[in-house]
């Protein structure tokens, strides 16, 4: 019975999901900014995903071979910047969490090799509750926008930057299979009053270890949640969309900290927290009701029949399904 309802789940989310994807287009406030490519660095990895222990090397800061692109666009905080996709795909159609990185440039955005620290500058979860089935497919924040966006917060303070936008989608992860769609765009901050960032910060590669419970979470339970943040926390100020439930809805709020000294001395605790029990510092605690309590990995008996019919998406290709 359970695993029958499974395999239904599966070629539901099968049948609605669409291409791979990558990021090639800048938005400011939903506005296209130049070309494919302007703004946001090219790389060569095409639309496919990073996986594995791919997760580890270099070119995962912004992607196979990624080069510099020709401009830097400036921004102020409160623009809401956008990564659009590439090739034409228009909605990402894979559950999963938005995570976006930026690191200092203190050279000029061009010729940063994202080599220093990163920060987390807005996190996306679950924007709608429902049920188990809806977690595999839009409960997600991003579930068919086609780009992957931020507001810029108040609290990172002027200069250039790289901005890292990722997507990970998760209905392979339970057979180590999370998919990393990602690229970086030259951006420069103008108009902060912010001298300082106050939260956790990580490497690139680093950020996450090939265990990562975040990145292992297996969609094809029962959970109706996802209470995992994948990497880091965001820093104080920046932007956490939806919730471990979705229960508060599509709403964008700012990561707790950034005024009183207590709540920033909490956002600054060692990133290594984030992944396993719940830290001092939560996102979700920004969120009304965003902790249901269970993990949500589902019973040996589902994950398999699970791993069975969609542990990858060219599992799912071979059994012509469009993944
Ligand atoms: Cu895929």
């Amino acid at each position: 019975m359970k695993t029958s309802v499974t395999i239904s789940a599966i070629l539901g989310l099968a049948g609605l999901s669409s291409a791979h994807y990558t990021f090639d287009k800048l938005l400011v406030n939903d506005v296209k900014q130049g070309g494919d490519n302007t703004y946001i660095r090219k790389h060569t990895r095409g639309y496919m995903p990073t996986k594995g222990d791919e997760i580890l090397a270099k070119d995962f800061v912004c992607n196979t071979n990624a080069q510099a692109a020709p401009q830097v666009m400036t921004v102020k905080p409160g623009d809401k910047i956008g990564f659009q996709q590439a090739f034409g795909a228009n909605g990402i159609e894979h559950p999963g969490p938005t995570q976006v990185y930026m690191t200092a440039a203190k050279n000029g955005a061009k010729n940063e090799d994202g080599s220093g620290e990163w920060f987390k500058v807005a996190q996306s979860k679950i924007c709608k509750a429902g049920n188990a089935e809806s977690l595999r497919t839009d409960a997600w924040c991003s579930w068919k926008e086609n780009n992957v966006n931020f507001v810029m917060p108040e609290s990172v303070p002027d200069g250039e930057y790289l901005v890292r936008a990722e997507h990970i989608a998760l209905h392979g992860a339970h057979a180590g299979a999370a998919e990393f769609y990602y690229a970086c765009a030259q951006i420069k901050v103008q108009g902060s009053k912010a001298t300082a960032i106050s939260g956790p910060t990580t490497k690139i590669p680093g950020v996450y270890a090939v265990k990562d419970k975040a990145i292992n979470f297996s969609l094809w339970g029962s959970s109706t949640s996802y209470p995992e943040t994948p990497g880091i926390d965001v820093i104080a100020g920046g932007e956490i969309r939806g919730s471990a439930d979705g229960k508060s809805g599509d709403k964008r709020v700012a990561a707790p900290g950034g005024s009183g000294a207590s709540s920033n001395k909490a956002a600054a605790a060692p990133a290594a927290n984030n992944n396993g029990a719940p830290a001092p510092f939560n996102n979700n605690a920004a969120a009304p009701s965003g902790n249901n309590g269970g993990m949500g990995f589902g019973g040996k008996a589902n994950v398999n029949a699970a791993a069975a019919g969609s542990s990858s998406c060219q599992n799912r290709k071979a059994k012509r399904f469009e993944s």
